[in-house]
């Protein structure tokens, strides 16, 4: 496998490097690694804790429970990550990226616009939070995952590497696969099957084993439709059905409702 011109240069401001490292080099964020279709540093904002205890956090200002990341040593590993890039050819002020539950919600369509923006820092952080004046002087988009509360940035972050590398020409060998899968085309995956024939009493669907291409694709459509309906409505509210795709949801409401 070739390697790219320009390669996507990713580096993670975390106190967990082996956590990120580790997990990148697994599946095809490593194999995209080794094929140089991406490159990934960490800097430990410890590295750049001072005092004898190494210390990156402290009490908050104002009292109250946990801790927050001091803003000295995280600005020097921000800048310390970016010399990174810079040092390897790549861009000279990278955009600093926040995982953080005050963020905005990472959608694939921010995936792409953020793979089309080039290299990134990631800051990943613990405890309670971070400094605000560091946040304000460093960081350009904040990014959350979701509603739950996460002990860290670092899964995050390895969600967001995952997500973007993915969208990389030669990361993954099949380009339609990632064309036809659920949220790019706004819809819900069908069933998928494969041998044996029956399972714990079983069949597969007939359909899928008769050869006739065209009733396949028709009936993997409905069962997008359908299951999108069922299972996420709101994805189908802000979609315009074609003549087909319309008649084919009919049909599997039809089928679906008590007789
Ligand atoms: C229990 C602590 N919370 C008090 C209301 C605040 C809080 C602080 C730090 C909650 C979570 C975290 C650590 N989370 C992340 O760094 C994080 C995250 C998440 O927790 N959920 C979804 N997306 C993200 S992105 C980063």
């Amino acid at each position: 496998m070739d390697a790219p011109e320009r390669p996507l240069r990713i580096a993670v401001v975390t106190l967990f490097p082996e956590l990120i490292e580790s997990a990148s080099r697994f599946g095809i964020t490593g194999r995209a690694l080794e094929a140089a279709i991406w490159r990934l540093w960490c800097v430990n904002p410890r590295e750049f804790a001072m005092d004898t205890h190494r210390t990156v956090d402290d009490r908050p200002y104002g009292g109250g429970p946990g801790m927050v990341m001091l803003a000295d040593p995280l600005e020097q590993a921000l800048d310390a990550a970016a010399e990174r890039i810079r040092a390897d050819g790549g861009a000279s002020r990278p955009r600093v990226v926040y995982l953080t539950p005050q963020g905005e919600r990472l959608t694939h369509e921010r995936v792409l616009a953020l793979k089309d923006e080039g290299d990134l820092v990631l800051l990943a952080g613990r405890y309670e939070g971070v400094d605000e004046r560091l946040l304000e002087r460093r960081v350009d988009l904040e990014l959350s995952l979701g509603d739950y509360v996460l002990s860290g940035g670092e899964f995050p972050a390895l969600v967001l590497i995952d997500a973007l590398v993915r969208q990389l020409p030669g990361a993954t060998n099949d380009p339609d696969s990632i064309r036809e899968e659920s949220f790019a085309d706004g819809l819900l995956d069908c069933p998928h099957y494969t041998r044996p024939e029956v399972h714990g009493g079983a069949a597969v669907p007939p359909v899928l084993l008769s050869g006739n291409h065209a009733q396949i694709r028709r009936w993997r459509l409905k069962q997008a439709l359908g299951r999108t309906w069922l299972r996420r409505p709101d994805l189908l509210s802000g979609r315009r059905l074609s003549d087909e795709e319309a008649r084919l949801l009919q049909e599997f409401k039809l089928e679906s409702s008590p007789k």
